[in-house]
């Protein structure tokens, strides 16, 4: 998103609809507007909405500026929205304690519209920032699939999930066969190669919206695959040998098949109260273990 070019979401807050409309006015050929005309109204249309930004009157009625930025700070789901006051009251006091609230910016009124409009599009920008940042941080350098972080991440929610659900949770482990081999071969260059390819199958099979593939590690891939069961994983460990087999890279120094092949270690539970995820992963890291000990290019459960 680029702050120029209208996908950001304000809040407007204030309880006086001439301030609303003025602000309104001021904002709404750069972005999409939402209003709030008290408190209460404010913290239910952030988590409603989550807005890239909130402008927040301290003024008001019943709940003032500092007690709904106090609230949106303890909610994980607005905590990291960021808020400029827009306010009358314009002692230090006040803004010192705006700002130690947790504002990344106040603005007292009467306001001069273009600093304003700048001010709020310099926060825009930082917003814009750190959101590469994140999604930068959750993938994988080389393959640009998600990376272990973001699997961890993933994991951790699909468990506490499929917890509550008490739907089934599967997940499959793959590591390429011989790889040390290939590398020793064919050089490291080539290597990488095969790991980008390994990811571009493991992404056709995770095609399922909420599935997720990612690099676990080195030349350790997994596929997260929640409410689904075992023979349906099964089914798609079966598809991902098969895409491998169909890629035909060849693999000169390879033991059994001359070509890159994959050994899958797969896992299927309904998460009890009593377990962790840790576990599971390390249950489905001693079936790859299996896989491999009964010959590779092959998926044990
Ligand atoms: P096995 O069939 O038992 O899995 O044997 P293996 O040779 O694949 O297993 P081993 O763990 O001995 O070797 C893994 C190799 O993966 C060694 C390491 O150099 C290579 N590797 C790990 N990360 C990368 C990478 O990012 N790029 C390349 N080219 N190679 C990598
Ligand atoms: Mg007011
Ligand atoms: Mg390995
Ligand atoms: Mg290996």
């Amino acid at each position: 998103m680029n702050p120029q070019n209208g996908h950001f979401t304000l809040l407007i807050v204030d309880d006086d609809k001439h301030n609303r409309l003025l602000l309104t006015e001021l904002f709404e050929g750069e972005y999409k507007i939402i209003q709030a005309k008290n408190g209460l109204q404010a913290l239910e249309r952030a988590r409603a909405h989550a807005p890239d930004l909130i402008l927040l009157d301290v003024l008001m009625p019943e709940m003032d500026g500092m007690a709904v930025i106090r609230a949106l700070k303890r909610d994980d789901a607005t905590r990291h929205i960021p808020v400029i006051f827009i306010t009358a009251l314009d002692s230090a006091a006040d803004e010192e304690l705006g700002l130690d609230l947790g504002a990344v910016d106040y603005i007292a009124k009467p306001f001069h519209p273009p600093i304003a409009r700048v001010r709020v599009r310099n926060h825009l920008q930082i917003v814009h920032q750190r959101r590469l940042l994140e999604q930068i941080a959750a993938l994988d350098g080389l393959t640009g699939i998600p990376n272990r972080r973001r699997f961890d991440e993933a994991l951790a929610q699909e468990w506490s999930r499929c917890q509550r659900s008490g739907l089934p949770l599967s997940l499959i482990v793959a590591d390429v066969d011989q790889f040390k081999q290939y590398n020793d071969t064919l050089g490291h260059a080539a290597g990488d190669r095969v790991l980008q390819d390994v990811a571009a199958a493991l992404r056709q099979a995770a095609r399922r919206p909420g599935d997720l593939a990612a690099r676990y590690g080195g030349e350790e891939f997994v596929l997260l695959l929640p409410e689904t069961d075992a023979p349906q994983a099964q089914l798609l460990a079966d598809e991902l040998l098969q895409r491998m087999a169909t890629r035909k890279l060849p693999h000169p120094a390879a033991s059994g098949a001359p070509c890159v092949t994959l050994s899958l270690g797969g896992i299927t539970t309904i998460p009890a109260s009593n377990e962790v995820a840790p576990d599971f992963f390390e249950r489905a890291d001693a079936a790859l273990y299996q896989a491999k000990a009964q010959g590779r290019n092959r998926w044990c459960w």
